[in-house]
């Protein structure tokens, strides 16, 4: 299959994000999509092609122009106001419960209020890095309207906990969401399933109301893990999108047998919806050895996962999200696509 990426992501190189109350070293790096990049060539998976350029209007159609213009400008901005040589911004105040969401023009005050976790820096080049994977996306959903069975959107950074007008959890745009709305736009209907470790708060958000677009998201059970506020299994959709949205919560420790069920459930949900494209938010983080989360997938069950989406028959984009541990990474990555490809 077709895998899009562009170089761009390099541009994006976080240092530290806070971790146990200590700055930590950031796990969202640029080895990351560059090792799966170098599995792909080796394994013949296909052609790396480079993304065509979008323009914003389908950027804007996802995400507030605020928001768009914030990332756009906020290094710049923050280097003006702390000095050239200032590190990566990472924000320390939010409009919490009690006080007032007003947006005023000071760096500070638009950092909290577009964001919603210590752990997504914006360093000098993670706008052009987050645009571009917008592109890739785009690229790869583009390459399936036209035609192509499926495509690889290697994309860095991550989307899926991106909102409207939020950017968090590594997050910056919802490349995922873009390409789904990019797709519904050519009158193809879409479902997305997100096996990322961590919910998909952000997609879920944006298509909430929607039943042109299904969200299915099989994680770690936001009562103990990440995005901790929203991915409950209860949330339905709501008004015209109540039914279009599955949330598949899992325990501690899942491994291939349990997360096996889920992935089941989630497949006959797809395939009952009847969608005209797959978007999957292709997350590594589920394997046993990922450094920050909990689950017990191995090598191999990645295959099984592959196999299982291709069971489906349907046109399928896999974008890449998380996935840490950079041992496995490419490995595991690769497996699912050589998985759906029968390989
Ligand atoms: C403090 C804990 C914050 C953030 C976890 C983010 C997970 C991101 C991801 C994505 F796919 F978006 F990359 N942990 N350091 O894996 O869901
Ligand atoms: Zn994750």
């Amino acid at each position: 299959m077709k895998t899009f990426y562009s170089a761009a992501h390099l541009k994006h190189r976080p240092a530290q994000e806070f971790e146990r109350g200590r700055l930590a070293p950031a796990v969202e790096v640029p080895e990351r999509a560059e090792c799966v990049r170098r599995r792909i060539e080796e394994r013949k998976i296909g052609p790396l092609l480079e993304p065509s350029r979008f323009d914003d209007d389908i950027v804007l159609a996802v995400h507030d122009a605020g928001l768009v213009s914030f990332l756009g400008s906020a290094h710049a901005r923050w280097r003006k106001h702390y000095g050239e040589d200032a590190p990566d911004a990472i924000p320390s105040a939010w409009p919490a419960r009690g006080m007032s969401a007003r947006l005023s023009g000071e760096i500070e005050s638009q950092l909290g209020s577009y964001s919603f976790d210590t752990a997504t820096p914006i360093t000098r080049g993670t706008w052009d890095a987050a645009r571009d994977a917008a592109n890739v996306a785009l690229s790869a959903a583009e390459a399936v309207a036209e035609g192509e069975g499926s495509a690889f959107a290697l994309t860095r950074p991550p989307g899926h906990h991106a909102s409207f007008d939020v950017f968090g959890g590594y997050c910056y745009l919802n490349n995922v969401a873009i390409a789904a709305e990019w797709l519904t736009k050519k009158g193809r209907s879409v479902a997305i399933l997100d096996v990322d470790y961590h919910h998909g708060n952000g997609t879920q958000s944006i298509f909430y109301d929607r039943k042109d677009v299904l969200f299915i998201s099989v994680h770690a059970d936001p009562s103990f893990a990440f995005p901790h506020f929203l991915g409950f299994a209860d949330e339905n959709g709501q008004s015209t999108g109540e039914g279009f949205n599955l949330n598949l919560p899992l325990p501690r420790g899942t491994d291939w047998a349990r997360y096996a069920e889920a992935l089941g459930r989630a497949l006959h949900r797809v395939r009952d919806f009847g969608p005209d494209v797959l978007l999957v938010s292709l997350g590594l983080d589920t394997f046993e050895d990922d450094p920050i989360a909990q689950f017990k997938l191995t090598r191999p069950d990645y295959l099984r996962m592959g196999e299982a989406i291709a069971g489906l028959k349907l046109p399928t984009i896999f974008n890449f999200e998380g996935g840490y541990d950079l041992n496995g990474l490419a490995e595991i990555t690769v497996n699912v696509l050589e998985g759906f490809e029968g390989r």
